[in-house]
């Protein structure tokens, strides 16, 4: 074991001393054919951004640069094919990306979010993440250019997992409007009910708020005194709405604003607690996947007028050795 002491309410070791895809063990053969079963019509709905749409005030995660590599002085562009001395009728391109990783809809690894916690109980908290893997041991920055030297919890763990399984939406929009609000335990389940929801363990908790299309709304450069007014956001100060997440067996939060859940960053707690209550329960405790900035809406105007919630949802990141994040095109299927 990595660790001496598990912090309190996580599953750690639950999976195996070395799991590292935590909840996503619950998405079993026959979970995933109960998903293929939710697919009636055959419609598919995408459920990404473009990739240079944000919502976020991140000046650490900049929009994607899409550029031609220059080979021979000549950028892989519009290139007629050479072969030696043999001309072909063919042209090419070809072309590279710089990539923010949880720029735009995005998957959180397990290692995006760890805490200072005393996990070998010598009395002294070490940096350390889901299921007791340790900063600077197991997790390792990116090495230069060439990729990461060590990497515990990396999003290929999740890719591997073959991310496919029920996804069920809870439209916060059609029942609290687009308005900012903090949803606790009380307000989800109101919601759950009204849309008489079945969320069973192995599912994608999809929560549609109107911040994806608040975002549309307003080109590739986000108006975030706007966006700071829109959408619902879990409320992580609510230990109620903390156990239903520990409980539901859900293996993934998705929602289509910035960090699934509400934040106030003008007013920190002082007592050395985490920040962000939800990102702590799901990444560092339970292994629950973190899904951001899905644009959801078309999927939840197409549930809500069929009077459905549950869908096949589609979703693997990039299978990207050591990545703490990933880009992601979802599909999901009814
Ligand atoms: C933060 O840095 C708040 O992370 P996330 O993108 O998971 O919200």
């Amino acid at each position: 074991m990595r660790w001496k002491r598990r912090p309190e309410g996580s599953n750690w070791g639950d999976f195996g001393p070395d799991d590292q895809i935590g909840r996503m063990n619950l998405l079993t053969p026959k979970r995933r054919l109960a998903a293929v079963r939710e697919v009636t019509e055959g419609l598919a709905f995408t459920l990404s951004l473009p990739l240079d749409h944000t919502g976020a005030d991140n000046p650490m995660r900049k929009p994607p640069r899409l550029f031609a590599e220059v080979v021979e002085g000549d950028p892989a562009y519009n290139q007629t094919l050479r072969i030696g001395d043999a001309a072909t009728c063919d042209v090419m391109c070809d072309d590279a990306v710089t990539l923010y990783t949880q720029y735009s809809t995005q998957w959180d690894s397990l290692a995006h979010w760890g805490q200072q916690f005393d996990a070998d109980g010598d009395g002294v908290a070490e940096k350390v993440y889901y299921n007791g893997y340790r900063a600077g041991e197991h997790l390792v920055a990116p090495a230069g250019a060439h990729g990461p030297a060590a990497h515990a919890l990396g999003i290929e763990r999740l890719a591997s997992a073959g991310v496919q399984g029920r996804g069920v939406l809870v439209n916060l929009k059609a029942i609290y409007g687009t308005e900012r609000r903090w949803i606790g335990h009380d307000e989800l389940m109101r919601a759950i009910d009204a849309q008489r929801i079945e969320v069973r363990p192995g599912d994608f908790l999809l929560l549609h708020t109107g911040y994806a299309e608040a975002i549309l709304a307003q080109g590739p450069v986000p108006d975030m005194a706007v966006l700071d007014r829109t959408g619902a956001v879990l409320d992580g100060r609510d230990p109620r709405l903390l156990d239903w997440i520990d409980a539901s067996g859900i293996v993934a939060i998705c929602a289509d604003t910035v960090a699934v859940e509400g934040y106030d960053w003008a007013n920190p707690p002082r007592d050395g607690s985490t920040m962000l209550p939800i990102h702590e329960l799901c990444l560092f405790k339970l292994g629950i996947h973190l899904g951001e900035l899905w644009d959801l809406h078309d999927l939840a105007d197409w549930l809500l007028a069929h009077d459905r919630h549950a869908c096949l949802l589609t979703a693997p990141p990039l299978r990207l050795p050591g990545a703490v994040g990933s880009p992601v095109t979802p599909i999901a299927t009814v």
